[in-house]
């Protein structure tokens, strides 16, 4: 595939007026630049998405890829990961894709330290399929789903990857844009699971633009202190945004499981195989 200078695509952009995901959008394409004015290749990024608004991103940029199933991209891009570790892999998943249908897969991918970047986009609702209430919903969201509103609690993204030993979360707010490109920057280059949380309105829903745009407060890193990571994510007066928590002392799934092997470089021929198979068959 061609890859576009612009990193845009052809693709008509069907998102609502107003809504976070255009944020997202123009932060990727502003971080995956300066990744590559620092000597990252276009070609070695590549990309999944899940169902939902926030898939849609699939279509509107220019890198190579994979459109996944629902709650499936963090499970796609594991497998480029390991197949080719030279690539940068991004997974895109809604609130719904991540912590509903492929919450297990978000857990997993953290728990192992896959090297891999997930940018939530957290909205508090199912938007493309008309409102339902989401596991990050808000106690009492009225929705058709919930039309007394919901009675279950949301689940906090952020506590969730801590107790996953996530060794990278981060929260970003679109409407403060440097800020969430420089923290999408340190995301990709973190090796191991890097976790995006995105405030991403949801204008046809409940426009939290003016909430998300008083509350939220930029941090200084915060390095490896848990606790204080576990404090900032519960945080409630003001919403932390910057990077809640880093640890680079787990080495990434990877190379615990293989080392510095190259699956594609150190690909043994078709002969070498037979004879190895050969070898372990003889000596059974
Ligand atoms: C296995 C499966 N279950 C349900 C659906 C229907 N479905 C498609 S998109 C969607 C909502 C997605 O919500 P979210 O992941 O939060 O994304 P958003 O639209 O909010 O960006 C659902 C339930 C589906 N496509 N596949
Ligand atoms: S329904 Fe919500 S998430 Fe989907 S495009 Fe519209 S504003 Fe964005
Ligand atoms: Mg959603």
């Amino acid at each position: 595939m061609e890859l576009k200078e612009g990193l845009g695509t052809y693709a008509e952009n069907t998102w609502c007026k107003g809504c976070g995901n255009f944020g997202i959008l123009q932060s990727i394409k502003e971080s995956i630049k300066k990744l590559e004015e620092k000597g990252y290749k276009r070609e070695n990024f590549a990309i999944s998405a899940g169902i939902g608004c926030h898939g849609k991103i699939w279509d509107y940029l220019s890198l190579h890829g994979l459109y996944s199933l629902h709650g499936r991209p963090t499970a796609t891009v594991q497998g480029m990961k390991v197949a080719n570790p030279d690539l940068k892999v991004i997974a895109f998943s809604g609130d719904g894709d991540a912590l509903g249908e492929g919450i297990s897969h978000t857990i997993f991918a953290a728990k192992r330290n896959s090297d891999m970047t997930l940018v939530l986009h957290n909205n508090g609702v199912y938007a493309l399929t008309t409102g339902q209430f989401a596991p990050t919903s808000e106690k009492g969201y009225i929705s058709p789903s919930s039309p007394e509103g919901n009675p279950e609690d949301p689940i906090n993204p952020l506590v969730l990857m801590l107790s996953s030993n996530a060794t990278f979360i981060a929260r970003v707010f679109p409407g403060k844009k440097d800020h969430m490109v420089n923290t999408i920057v340190k995301a990709i280059e973190h090796e191991g699971f890097s976790f995006v949380d995105v405030l991403q309105p949801a204008v046809a829903y409940v426009n939290t633009w003016p909430l998300y745009n008083k509350i939220t407060e930029i941090i200084d890193d915060n390095g490896d202190d848990f606790e204080k990571a576990m404090e900032l994510a519960k945080r409630k007066d003001k919403l932390s945004l910057g990077v809640i928590y880093q640890n680079n002392k787990k080495p990434p799934f990877h190379k615990a499981l293989y080392g510095d092997l190259h699956p594609i470089k150190d690909r043994l021929s078709r002969n070498d195989r037979i004879k190895k198979i050969d070898n372990i068959l003889n000596s059974i």
